[in-house]
């Protein structure tokens, strides 16, 4: 069977900046929440960290070739605020201007289109020593920092997110404390995603008054989450674990409220909010970029944190785990798709990350012949071409990773890439699935 993907469909694949630059005090860049967290022992696997990663502030020449020759159209990434304003206000580092400058220009030389996202997890480090997004001051310095890297780069750049996931940056980094900055406390966690959101509210304000070219939307992280039986309170669990996720920020982005039911059961949990935040969150955005890598078994446990809630991975049959130990399930994909389109008025989306970790053995060659990550692709363009056939708006697929990168608080011990990156030399070599996706590319499809 043959599925093709509309026309003018985009094709990318997309990185972080602490990911794969490296270069963590070179050229003015000033100190992140990542570069601190990573120092303290036991936060990261292995004690891991971002200092070198992919090297790519260096090697963004050949990253970029690389990228070219793959026949990849589309590069999302996001530039590192320290770079650009060291202490997250106030001076303005050239160097750091002039490196994401350059890095445009390479693309665009090569034919390769950029995405930026403004802000993926990296804080600075000086504006979390007052409070970080817990201060509310944050999210005027956040707006500053967007206006900056607009002047630098729309007039070559047209596709905008303000955040990447900022349930992960509220939730991962304020209540369970497996990321930076490592707090754990709820009520921390909400009033991080309202002034994460207040944020991405007023750098479409600005993006929009500047007059500037091109289109601005919000990156969210949406799995799926599945009740474990038709119990009361496993439906009541697995709606509060969806509502945290799904509703906290779709419904304030896209209606203007927060969910009751859960700001209910939260109570004292519940953030602090000034009139007018709510108008200023809900404006128009002109696509939704979702995140999607797998789905989640939900039931109700006591023990399970605030919202008494055990999460286990869900495999569809025939469907193994991924090196993160997640479920794979590619009908969840399609179900997140058409559960936004149903219930948000069927925004423009972005397929803005997909992809795996798989044990990638490499040969003597360092060649990857990873059939389980192309399987795995695979099956998620199929269901996301069903959903297209059922209407929802999708404009581009962005494969999470490029290169194998720095996993957060898995270090680098799982691999997400379609390209290997010998982590002692290196070196980077394309894998199985990158000439296989660049052969979809060439297709605008599939033919299975
Ligand atoms: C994400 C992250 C990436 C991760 C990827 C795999 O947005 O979740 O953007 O940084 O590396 O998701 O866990």
């Amino acid at each position: 069977m043959n599925y093709q993907f509309p026309e003018k469909f985009l094709w990318g694949v997309a990185a972080s900046a602490y990911q794969i630059e490296g270069a963590y005090r070179e050229d003015g860049k000033g100190e992140s929440i990542w570069d601190r967290f990573t120092r303290w022992q036991g936060h990261i696997l292995n004690n891991d960290n971002g200092d070198v990663a992919c090297d790519h502030y260096h090697r963004y020449k050949e990253d970029v070739a690389l990228i070219k020759s793959l026949g990849i159209p589309a590069y999302g990434f996001s530039p590192a605020w320290t770079r650009i304003l060291p202490e997250g206000k106030g001076a303005v580092n050239q160097k750091g201007l002039d490196f994401y400058s350059r890095l445009v220009d390479e693309l665009l030389n090569a034919g390769v289109q950029p995405k930026i996202n403004l802000f993926h997890w990296d804080l600075p480090q000086t504006l979390q020593d007052v409070g970080g997004w817990n201060n509310r001051e944050t999210a005027d310095h956040f707006a500053d920092y967007a206006r900056i890297v607009f002047d630098l780069l729309a007039d070559r750049v047209s596709i905008w997110s303000t955040h990447n996931e900022p349930w992960v940056s509220a939730f991962l980094g304020h209540a369970l404390g497996v990321h930076a900055p490592g707090i754990c406390d709820y009520s921390q966690a909400y009033q991080a995603a309202h002034h994460l959101l207040l944020s991405h509210g007023k750098a479409v304000q600005i993006f929009r008054q500047g007059g500037y070219k091109g289109n601005i939307g919000l990156v969210l992280n949406l799995n799926g989450f599945i009740p474990a039986s038709n119990s009361e309170e496993d439906l009541a669990a697995t709606q509060r674990v969806h509502d945290e996720t799904h509703a906290s920020f779709l419904d304030p982005v896209f209606k203007g409220i927060y969910p009751q039911a859960l700001f209910e059961y939260i109570g004292a949990h519940q953030p602090k909010i000034q009139a007018g935040d709510l108008d200023l969150i809900h404006q128009p955005i002109d696509f939704l970029g979702l995140n999607h890598y797998n789905s989640d078994i939900v039931s109700y446990d006591l023990f399970g944190g605030l919202n008494k809630a055990r999460i286990t991975p869900y495999s569809a049959s025939g469907w193994g785990r991924t090196e993160m130990n997640w479920g794979i399930h590619p009908l969840g994909l399609k179900n997140e798709v058409m559960y936004v389109k149903e219930n948000y008025g069927n925004p423009a989306l972005y397929l803005n990350e997909n992809g795996c970790a798989m044990p990638d053995e490499p040969d003597a060659n360092g060649f990857v012949r990873d059939w389980d990550r192309i399987r795995f692709v695979q099956a998620h363009l199929q269901v996301l071409h069903e959903a297209i056939q059922d209407g929802a708006n999708v404009k581009g697929y962005f494969l999470w990773s490029v290169f194998d990168n720095f996993e957060w608080e898995r270090g680098f011990s799982k691999r997400f890439g379609i390209v290997r990156v010998d982590f002692d030399s290196l070196e980077r070599t394309p894998k199985q699935s990158a000439y296989w996706y660049r052969n979809v590319i060439a297709n605008n499809g599939l033919n299975i």
